[in-house]
C-alpha cells in the first residue's frame, strides 16, 4: 500500500474531524487512491471530498458497472478496487459485481451508504430502508458495519485485509447516513486509522509438499500444465515462465491467464487442447479451479467413459485455500501458499537439469497443434460477405499482436469464444473476461477501470447482447477521455439474429434485437467517434484510427447473423427443448 502519510484536514478553530473525512484518510493512508462511485444519499459529500482531496472519484451511470471496474481494478493492482453506493438500490446494483470479486477471487470493497439503523431494525420504513448487511454477507467474503466515528480506521483495515490476505474476495462495508457527519476530535480520529501492515502476507508452501508434487511431476510420462487466473493474478510472471520453460512441460492458459507467457510460445498447447486434456497423466494446476471451465477434471473431456467418469490423471495443486483440494476429484499433491511462493519453491528444488518430458507427448502434442493451427489459418484468410466471426476477428488479432500492451476486454457467447481461441496475447494481465460465472455487463466497467489503472490503450470486443448490459457507460468513456476501442460484433441478437417468433404474431423472437442497428451512434451523442464496419478493411482502418487517436471509440462491426452457435463452446450446457 502506499506510503505518504496524509494530512488529516479539520476545521482549524475547533480541531475536529468527521466521519466523511476520516474514510477519506482511511482511504489514502492505505494507498487507495480511485474510487468507482455513483453518488446520492448519503455518499454524495464523501464523493466530493474525497475528490477535493486528490482522490480520483469516477462516477458511473449505473453501480453495476462501477463494481465491476472495482472490482477487476483489484485483479489487476492486487489492492482492493473500491465501489461507493447509496443505500438499498444502489448496493443491490453493487451487490451483484460484489458477488461476481468474491466467486472470481479478486479484492474488491463495496462501500454503500445505508439508512437509519434503529428505524432499519424495526422495520419502520426508512428512506431506503434494507439490512444490507444481512443481505452481503453470503455473498462477500466478510462484511462489516461501522457505527461510530472512532471505528472507520478499523473498519478500512479490517476491509482490506480480509479482501487481499489469503484467497482474495470482495468485502462490503456498511456505514450508515449518521456515522458521516459524526465529529470527533481530529487527534483521536488520526490515532484511530489503521496503515495496514503486509495485508497479504505471504503463505510458504511446506516443504514435505513440495517434494511430494515434484516425486509425482517426475513420475509423469505425458505431464501438463494449466494456467489459471490465479497464476496471473499473483504476479509472479518471470518465475512461472521459468518454471514452465525448465520442466519443458506443455501448458493450457485458462482464459484470463493467456499471455503469462505469449499464446505462440512453443510449449503452449491451447492449439492441442482437446487432445491434451484426455491424453495426459499428471497434470499440475497453477491458480486454476477444477471447476465447470475444466469439466470438474472428470468426464469424456479428461478420457474419462462416461460424463462423470474419472479420466486416470493424477493431479498437483497450486493453491492458496487449502479447501480448494479434493473439490471435484482427488488431489494427490496440493501445496498450499500463495502462487508465487510455491511456484519460487518449486523452482528452487527442481534446480537445473530437469529431464523433459518423453519426447513422443511432445511430439504428439505438436502434431495436433501444427494441424489445427493450419486449419485455422485457412479459415481466417476467407473473407465471406457479409463479415462472419472469423474475418473480423482475424483484424483484431493482427491489431492486438501490433499493441501487446493494449488490454483485451471481451464479452459475448460467440463473440467471447471465438475471440478467446483467435486472438492470441503477448502479455501478462492484457485480457479481462466473463471470468468464472461467464456473466454479462463486465464490458464498460472494466474498459473504465482497466484504463485508468494501466493507462494502456484498451480494446473491447463485445457481443451486441453483451454490449447492452453496460452500454450506457460510452457516456462515461468520454467524459473521461479514456483510450478504449469499443468492438461491437453486431450480429442482430443473442447468439445469432435469425430466430422467429414461432407464433407468428408481431412480436421480435426473444433473442433477436433490431436488425441493422447502429450502435455507433451511441457513442457519437457523447463526443466520441463512431464508426461502421460492414468489411474486414473497414474495421482494420477504424481500429487504427481508434489506436492512433487515443480517443474513445465505438465500431459496429456488422457480423453476418447466421454465423453464431445457440451458447456459443457451451452449447453442451443448455437445456434444449429441441433436443427431447
Ligand atoms: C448477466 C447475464 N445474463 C444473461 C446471460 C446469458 N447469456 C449468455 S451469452 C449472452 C449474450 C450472447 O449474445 P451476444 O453478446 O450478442 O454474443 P453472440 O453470441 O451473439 O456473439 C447471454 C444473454 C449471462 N451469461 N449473464
Ligand atoms: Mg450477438
Amino acid at each position: 500500500m502506499g506510503t505518504v502519510e496524509p494530512q488529516i484536514a479539520t476545521d482549524v478553530q475547533t480541531q475536529h474531524t468527521d466521519g466523511f473525512q476520516l474514510v477519506i484518510d482511511a482511504l489514502k493512508l492505505n494507498g487507495l487512491d480511485t474510487i468507482y462511485a455513483l453518488p446520492g444519499i448519503p455518499i454524495t459529500d464523501l464523493t466530493r471530498r474525497a475528490q477535493a482531496e486528490g482522490l480520483r472519484v469516477l462516477s458511473f451511470r449505473h453501480e453495476q458497472n462501477a463494481g465491476y471496474a472495482a472490482s477487476i481494478a483489484g485483479f489487476l493492482t492486487q489492492k482492493p478496487g473500491i465501489c461507493l453506493t447509496v443505500s438499498a438500490p444502489g448496493f443491490l446494483n453493487g451487490l451483484n459485481a460484489l458477488a461476481h470479486a468474491t466467486t472470481n477471487c479478486f479484492p474488491m470493497i463495496l462501500i454503500s451508504g445505508s439508512s437509519e439503523r434503529e428505524i432499519v431494525d424495526l422495520q419502520q420504513g426508512d428512506y431506503e430502508e434494507l439490512d444490507q448487511l444481512a443481505i452481503a454477507k453470503p455473498l462477500a467474503k466478510a462484511a462489516y458495519r461501522v457505527l461510530h466515528a472512532e471505528d472507520i480506521g478499523v473498519g478500512v483495515a479490517r476491509a482490506i485485509r480480509a479482501a487481499v490476505s489469503g484467497r482474495p474476495g470482495g468485502v462490503y462495508l456498511d456505514l450508515p447516513a449518521k456515522l458521516f457527519a459524526q465529529s470527533i476530535d481530529a487527534s483521536i480520529g488520526k490515532n484511530s486509522l489503521i496503515k495496514v501492515v503486509d495485508p497479504a502476507p505471504k503463505q510458504i508452501p511446506a516443504p514435505e509438499s513440495v517434494k511430494r508434487a515434484l516425486d509425482l511431476l517426475r513420475s509423469a510420462r505425458k505431464p501438463l500444465i494449466i494456467l489459471g487466473k490465479g497464476a496471473a493474478y499473483a504476479q509472479a510472471d518471470s518465475d512461472i515462465r521459468s518454471l514452465v520453460e525448465k520442466t519443458g512441460i506443455p501448458y493450457l492458459p485458462m482464459s484470463m491467464a493467456k499471455g503469462l507467457l505469449p499464446d505462440t510460445h512453443e510449449q503452449c498447447a491451447s492449439a492441442a487442447r482437446s487432445f491434451a486434456l484426455p491424453g495426459a497423466d499428471v497434470v499440475m494446476l497453477i491458480g486454476a479451479r477444477l471447476n465447470w471451465l475444466l469439466s470438474h477434471g472428470k468426464g469424456k473431456t479428461w478420457g474419462g467413459k462416461g460424463h462423470k467418469d474419472w479420466g486416470g490423471q493424477k493431479f498437483i495443486q497450486l493453491d492458496i485455500s487449502p479447501q480448494e483440494a479434493d473439490s471435484n476429484v482427488r488431489i494427490d499433491a496440493p501445496l498450499v501458499g500463495d502462487i508465487g511462493s510455491c511456484v519460487s519453491a518449486l523452482l528452487s528444488a527442481i534446480g537445473s537439469g530437469w529431464a523433459k518430458p518423453p519426447a513422443d507427448w511432445l511430439n504428439a502434442i505438436q502434431e495436433k497443434k501444427t494441424a489445427n493451427v493450419a486449419k485455422m489459418s485457412e479459415t481466417l484468410a476467407k473473407n465471406p460477405s457479409p463479415m462472419n466471426f472469423h474475418s473480423a476477428l482475424n483484424v483484431v488479432r493482427d491489431i492486438v499482436k501490433a499493441n501487446p500492451d493494449a488490454i483485451l476486454v471481451n464479452e459475448g457467447a460467440n463473440a467471447l469464444d471465438f475471440t478467446r481461441s483467435i486472438v492470441d496475447m503477448y502479455k501478462p494481465r492484457k485480457r479481462i473476461d466473463v471470468g468464472t460465472w461467464g456473466i454479462m455487463g463486465i464490458g464498460m466497467g472494466y474498459c473504465v477501470a482497466a484504463a485508468v489503472v494501466t493507462r494502456q490503450q484498451v480494446i473491447a470486443i463485445e457481443g451486441d447482447s453483451a454490449f447492452g448490459f453496460s452500454g450506457m457507460e460510452v457516456e462515461t468513456l468520454c467524459r473521461y477521455n479514456l483510450p478504449v476501442c469499443v468492438v461491437v460484433l453486431n450480429n442482430n441478437g443473442v447468439y445469432r439474429g435469425t430466430d422467429v417468433n414461432p407464433a407468428g404474431g408481431p412480436d421480435a423472437a426473444p433473442t433477436v434485437f433490431v436488425k441493422g442497428a447502429r450502435y455507433d451512434k451511441l457513442i457519437e451523442a457523447f463526443g466520441g467517434v463512431g464508426a461502421h464496419a460492414t468489411t474486414p478493411a473497414e474495421l482494420r482502418k477504424a481500429m487504427e484510427e481508434a489506436l492512433r487517436s487515443r480517443k474513445p471509440t465505438l465500431i459496429n462491426a456488422v457480423i453476418d447473423e447466421t454465423a453464431g452457435t445457440e451458447s456459443g463452446r457451451i452449447t453442451s450446457l443448455n437445456p434444449s427443448a429441441k433436443k427431447k
